[in-house]
């Protein structure tokens, strides 16, 4: 669809189907494979001794049998009496593992469904507990079952002087003080670093440490703190934690904050976080995750926001911002839902108090994208969210216009989450992202391709949604975000499906390692039903299977901007490699940038913000030099202009005028 070249807000994906036929190949993807842990803010030292032992004759590699051998009487077991499973437990941790009754203290006795009495135990030093040691005890009959045993049998420092660590103001003369606790606590866990840190000692006072006092864990804490980004007070207890055959003296905190309760424990010495934890649990998304494609190429995943959501970025995580939590599909940067024929269809996606959204898991093999309109709005909101939380590392922020409806008082204008629209009905075999200036509402709307039976849902070939995000970044940071009419210009708006093009398939597609600079990588396969996507050629350096170049623009062929796309994305795709041909590829979400991929990413966001209103391929690859030059003294310089080169965009390249140049610099020309 040809665009008028005033008509910036308005940024389709247009279907094309010409191009080379090429392999098709299965992609799961790395990224399918993340544990929850790989982002969760946690930090769980791993004690000497853990051990969980069940006693013969439960030994349940046995079986059945070794039961009927004992003791099972045939009537109903009476449950043991709470304090008989005490007394039974005492004795066991103090004749048989050798634990004076006041190294440890007994917090729980609980009854299972099959009689069993479970008594749990933690263990004390000098009268404060060690977090993570623990014994659990499990008694039936008035006999041990099984035990789990973390107890600590390292050597044990001597006792600490707690009065002369830290006085009652909570300032300190030989350690860190409880404030500075909190500071490493939150740096931790990236949350916002406080400005107000009001320590206070509660009354009435806990002046000894003894074992009486610190034998209960919900005695009064030794300390309090007030701060800003603490929902609640923090209450601060000193305790050990063991890590490997050392113990460490801490403070123990916890944070409350919208979206986390942190239990973290920070050494009173080094300020440094010894263990954390986090007691909130995180918000589940069943998506084809960022990295895998589309439903082709791999497996839906439950993804655990603890291992999504980049806390810099959304400090209050996808369902909130100040003053207000969602448990649907809407928070501080996306608010996604259906737009469906079917009204009905076309709600919030409610994921309940435990923000669970996997009861929407669509299912693709065998149903129509009508079934699964709830499952769409989960992926959109899951992938503009990661769009958002990846690109803010790189600099799209409060201050250069992103989408938030709070900037925390960060800068730039709020009041502009995405609103995003999911199997949007009023098009088709396309999707659009509309960008207005900084403080306006930018909507983006995926449509549903009618290319194959049944439809496919864009939201699922996952470099369309990205592709139209970063639409928004181009329009956003091109000019300034106070100005929407800087990728105007035919091949400036031409230049915005380029980046766009290329920005879904480095979040996607090209961190897969066995992909090179020669493999041929379509767009969209999944939505055109054909392995060779929506673009007339594949990416690829192969310039025998892309020739795109510079001079194509002059030609009648290329007076359309996704063609022109297409040139430019070709050029960048030949800069990205000779970054990541050279340093690697990366976590792109990390923004590393001895990363290839991460520093590529850096200077085409760096270069957009550089670039003037309304650039040309030229002014646009000498923002992106400029940015190498700024950021790096020069060190890209050549990787960059072989790369732009290559594709008719050399030294003598003139703006506006379509011809070759293959030229470079002299000192670039060698090698
Ligand atoms: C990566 O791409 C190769 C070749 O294109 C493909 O065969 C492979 O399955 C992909 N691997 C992953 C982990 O995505
Ligand atoms: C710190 O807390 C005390 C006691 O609650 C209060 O009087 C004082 O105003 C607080 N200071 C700040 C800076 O919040
Ligand atoms: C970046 O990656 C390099 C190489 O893998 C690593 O040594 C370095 O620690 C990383 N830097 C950060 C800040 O993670
Ligand atoms: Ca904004
Ligand atoms: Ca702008």
């Amino acid at each position: 669809m040809p665009m008028s070249p005033t008509s910036t807000h308005h940024r389709p994906l247009a279907a094309l189907f010409l191009g080379a036929l090429m392999a098709f190949h299965a992609i799961p993807h790395a990224h399918a494979a993340q544990s929850d842990m790989d982002g969760r803010r946690a930090k769980v030292p791993t004690p000497a001794v853990k051990t969980f032992t069940i006693l013969p004759p439960f030994d349940t590699t046995v079986g059945p049998s070794a039961l009927t051998a004992m003791t099972v009487p045939a009537r109903q077991p009476k449950v043991d009496s709470q304090d008989a499973a005490r007394a039974v437990a005492t004795a066991y941790l103090t004749e048989t593992l050798g634990f004076p009754a006041s190294e440890f203290v007994i917090k729980n006795v609980v009854t299972t469904s099959s009689g069993v009495t479970a008594v749990y135990a933690r263990q004390l030093v000098h009268g404060l507990e060690v977090v993570n040691a623990d014994v659990n005890i499990n008694i039936k009959n008035g006999q041990i079952v099984a035990f789990g045993d973390s107890f600590y049998r390292g050597t044990r420092p001597s006792q600490p002087d707690l009065a002369a660590l830290s006085d009652t103001a909570g300032s300190t003369t030989t350690g860190k003080s409880p404030a500075d606790a909190l500071k490493a606590l939150a740096s931790f866990v990236g949350a916002l670093t406080p400005t107000i840190v009001n320590v206070t000692v509660p009354t009435p006072m806990t002046t000894s440490i003894g074992s009486d006092a610190a034998s209960d864990w919900h005695a009064a804490p030794v300390f309090e703190i007030a701060s800003e980004i603490a929902e609640a007070p923090v209450p601060v207890r000193y305790a050990y934690v063991q890590t490997g055959n050392n113990l460490q003296l801490v403070y123990s905190l916890q944070l409350q904050q919208t979206m986390h309760w942190y239990h973290g424990h920070v050494n009173v010495q080094t300020g440094e976080v010894e263990a954390v934890n986090d007691w909130a649990s995180a918000a589940r998304y069943p998506v084809i995750p960022v990295g895998e494609q589309s439903p082709e190429k791999g497996p839906l995943v439950i993804v655990d926001s603890a291992a999504v959501v980049l806390t810099n970025a959304s400090p209050n995580g996808w369902h909130a911002y100040t003053g207000q939590t969602f448990t649907t599909t809407r928070g501080n940067n996306v608010i996604a839902h259906p737009n469906t024929p079917e009204e009905n269809d076309n709600g919030f996606p409610d994921g309940g108090a435990d923000l669970d959204f996997t009861p929407f898991a669509p299912v693709f093999a065998t149903a129509n994208p009508k079934d699964y309109a709830a499952g769409s709005a989960v992926e959109l909101f899951y992938l503009m969210n990661v769009a958002h939380d990846l690109c803010y590392q790189y600099g799209f922020d409060e201050a250069s216009g992103n989408f938030q409806v709070d900037n925390y008082g960060k800068g730039g204008i709020g009041g502009d989450a995405i609103l995003a629209l999911s199997q949007d009905s009023t098009g088709k075999n396309n999707a659009v992202f509309m960008t207005p200036i900084d403080g306006e509402q930018p909507k983006v709307q995926m449509f549903l391709f009618d290319l194959t039976t049944p439809n496919r849902d864009s939201d699922f070939d996952l470099v369309i949604p990205h592709h139209e995000f970063f639409h928004g970044v181009s329009n956003r940071l091109t000019g300034g975000p106070a100005n929407s009419d800087c990728l105007s210009t035919q091949e400036a708006a031409g230049m915005g499906e380029g980046w766009s093009d290329m920005f879904a398939l480095a979040i996607n597609v090209l961190d897969n390692k066995s992909i090179t600079r020669n493999t041929a990588t379509p767009l969209a396969a999944y939505v055109a039903g054909s392995p060779s996507g929506l673009r007339t050629y594949p990416y690829t350096s192969d310039m025998t299977v892309n020739p795109s170049t510079y001079s194509l623009l002059g030609t009648n062929a290329y007076q359309e901007v996704h063609k022109i796309g297409e040139v430019w994305a070709s050029m960048l795709w030949e800069v990205y490699w000779n970054l990541v041909d050279t340093y690697g590829c990366g976590p792109i979400e990390q923004a590393n940038l001895t990363d290839g991929n991460a520093m590529w990413l850096q200077l085409v966001m760096d270069g957009l913000k550089s670039q003037p209103c309304n650039p040309n391929m030229v002014t646009a690859r000498n923002a992106i030099l400029l940015a190498d030059l700024l950021l790096t003294g020069g060190a890209n310089n050549c990787l960059i202009w072989r790369g732009f080169a290559k594709r008719g965009l050399g030294t003598a390249a003139v703006g506006g005028v379509h011809q070759d140049s293959f030229l470079v610099p002299a000192q670039c020309a060698l090698q």
